[in-house]
């Protein structure tokens, strides 16, 4: 749904204006210091990119999901790095407050977060990863506090990250969904440690580390949604939004990685003429255009659906998967044009063939995305 398509139209042009004169021009320097620049972080929050999914009533932009997902087009056309600062915000580190939070945790939090505090989701552990609902990370209640104990792994902006949304086990005796909750905790807390930076394979000037709870005294009023034993659905629901959010981030990384395939192809001769006068190169760049705009059309689709109220669990994990798996074909035959010149670092690809590998494994990996939609068909079915 747009509410506007003028406010919409103007907002799309001042990104894709930021993304064009301010993130592109320092995506080399990104990758070589790990940091995005204080000054360009300080931008993003005067745009308001941190709040974009947070609703106006708590100082967010409060777009919809067609919205963001237009603006996420955009935002995809520079390196993944610099929306992976706000990512979290956007999606799974505020929207399980959004979505289930108490009206008191909002107005303490969401305000907060649309300026920009940073927010993590800790669900990944060391021993659950796409079986998540098998996390072992305990909250014990004493009082009128939880206390947790575990390890969290492979956390998002957890270096910087001002509040976590955890999900932990208050059940210990029901091994599976049924016994965890969502807890926001914020860093600081006593017994709240961080691992060292992964050394990861690619989006450098984008940290993800382990977070270790040692006895971390959480209030109960903490606890998302003010009840024990729906954390997990509280995390899935994220996920679902989180899964849009992020198949049109790869759509809009695709659709730069086809952008530079294509003026190389124009500019660089062979046999005494551009490589893109010749069909094998031209088949590549068409499949990838007719790819990129499969992708397109699927997610706007999705997201109207989820504006609509419909439970898009079974569309995003369509999106998420094809737009990922999409990505890497598109990165691979864009490094294919450039030839041995997209195996060095004096082009963009080499950078971004390995930023986009990721997305065919967060949020869920291509796997479990299957795994969901094949689940959802035979609900539906029986
Ligand atoms: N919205 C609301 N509720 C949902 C839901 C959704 N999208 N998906 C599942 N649930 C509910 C189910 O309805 C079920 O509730 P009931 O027991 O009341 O019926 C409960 O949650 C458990 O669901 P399910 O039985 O499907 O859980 P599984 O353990 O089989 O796990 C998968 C499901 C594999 C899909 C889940 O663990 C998953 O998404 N794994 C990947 C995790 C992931 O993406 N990690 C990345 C971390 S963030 S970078």
């Amino acid at each position: 749904m747009i509410r506007d398509q003028e406010t919409l139209n103007v907002l799309l042009e001042t990104i894709s204006r930021f993304v064009k004169e301010r993130l592109k021009p320092n995506e080399e320097l990104v990758a070589e210091t790990d940091e995005i620049p204080e000054n360009l972080q300080q931008e993003m929050k005067d745009l308001g990119l941190f709040g974009m999914s947070i609703p106006e009533q708590y100082d967010g932009l409060g777009l919809t999901m067609e919205e963001e997902v237009s603006v996420v087009f955009e935002l995809g056309k520079t390196s993944p790095a610099f929306r992976s600062l706000f990512g979290t915000n956007v999606g799974i580190g505020s929207q399980g407050i959004v979505i289930d939070g108490t009206e008191e945790q909002k107005r303490k939090y969401l305000p907060q977060l649309a300026k920009g505090m940073i927010a993590s989701f800790a669900l990944t552990e060391p021993d659950a990863g796409s079986d998540a609902a098998s996390l072992r990370t305990t909250a014990r209640r004493e009082g009128d506090h939880y206390v947790l104990n575990g390890n969290k792994r492979f956390i998002t902006n957890a270096p910087t990250a001002g509040v976590f949304t955890v999900m932990a086990r208050t059940d210990p005796e029901k091994k599976g969904a049924s016994g965890i909750s969502a807890f926001i905790v914020e860093a600081g807390s006593p017994g709240l440690t961080l691992g060292r930076p992964d050394k990861k394979m690619g989006q450098r000037g984008a940290h993800t580390c382990d977070v270790i709870f040692e006895n971390v005294h959480v209030p109960a009023a903490n606890i998302i949604g003010g009840q024990e034993g729906i954390g997990f659905k509280t995390a899935m629901k994220t996920l679902d939004k989180g899964r849009l959010h992020l198949s049109a981030l790869a759509t809009g990384t695709a659709e730069r990685m086809l952008d530079d395939a294509l003026h190389y192809a124009m500019e660089r001769k062979q046999f005494g003429k551009p490589i893109a006068d010749f069909q094998l190169i031209q088949a590549m760049l068409a499949d990838s255009k007719m790819e990129i705009y499969a992708a397109r059309s699927m997610i706007l689709d999705a997201a109207r659906q989820r504006d609509a109220g419909k439970d898009v669990s079974c569309e995003a994990s369509c999106c998420k998967l094809f737009a990922s798996e999409m990505c890497g074909r598109v990165a691979d035959r864009a490094v294919q044009i450039h030839g041995g010149s997209g195996y060095v670092s004096d082009y963009a690809i080499e950078r971004f063939y390995r930023d986009v590998r990721v997305f065919r494994l967060y949020e869920g990996t291509s796997q479990i995305q299957q795994l969901v939609i094949a689940k959802n068909m035979i609900r539906n079915a029986s």
